[in-house]
């Protein structure tokens, strides 16, 4: 069975140059390119994109940061691709994301984390409808 996942290199990642690095790893994992596109988000795309968060108190702050540049919008797939990006990626927070993920490897800030993966098969659904409604 075949699985698809959304995935973002998020501006900090563009703007560091580390497209190329995250397109890499999961390449070489074995997930393959569906859909590929950088575009900057509106503010709706992105408070719609973060809707579980609307309540959080960093909610602001992260749709600013989402919206603030470029980032690059990827669907991915392959099997088990949602559980297989998110162990690539690492935890959330890049100070204890394990050395060896693309997070525990190149971030130090909760926010700035590089990349972004769907963490469930509805909720790739959902993104990948909201990214990418052609699909
Ligand atoms: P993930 O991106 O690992 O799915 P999440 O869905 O809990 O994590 O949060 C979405 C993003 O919000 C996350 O990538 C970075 C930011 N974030 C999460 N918790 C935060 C916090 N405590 N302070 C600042 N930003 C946070
Ligand atoms: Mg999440």
């Amino acid at each position: 069975m075949t699985d698809r996942t959304l995935v973002l290199v998020k501006p900090d990642g563009v703007a560091r140059g580390l497209v190329g690095e995250v397109v890499s790893r999961l390449e070489a994992k074995g997930l393959r390119l569906v859909a590929a596109e950088l575009r900057t988000l509106t503010r709706e795309v992105a408070e719609e994109h973060y809707g579980e968060h609307r309540e959080k108190p960093f909610f602001g702050s992260l749709v600013e940061f989402i919206t603030g540049g470029p980032l690059l919008a990827l669907v991915v797939e392959g099997p088990r691709a949602v559980e297989a990006f998110r162990a690539l990626a690492g935890a959330t927070d890049p100070v204890k994301a394990a050395p060896g993920t693309i997070r525990g490897d190149f971030g130090l800030e909760v926010q700035n984390n590089i990349v972004h993966g769907s963490d469930s098969a509805e909720s790739a659904a959902r993104e990948i409808g909201l990214f990418f409604p052609s699909l």
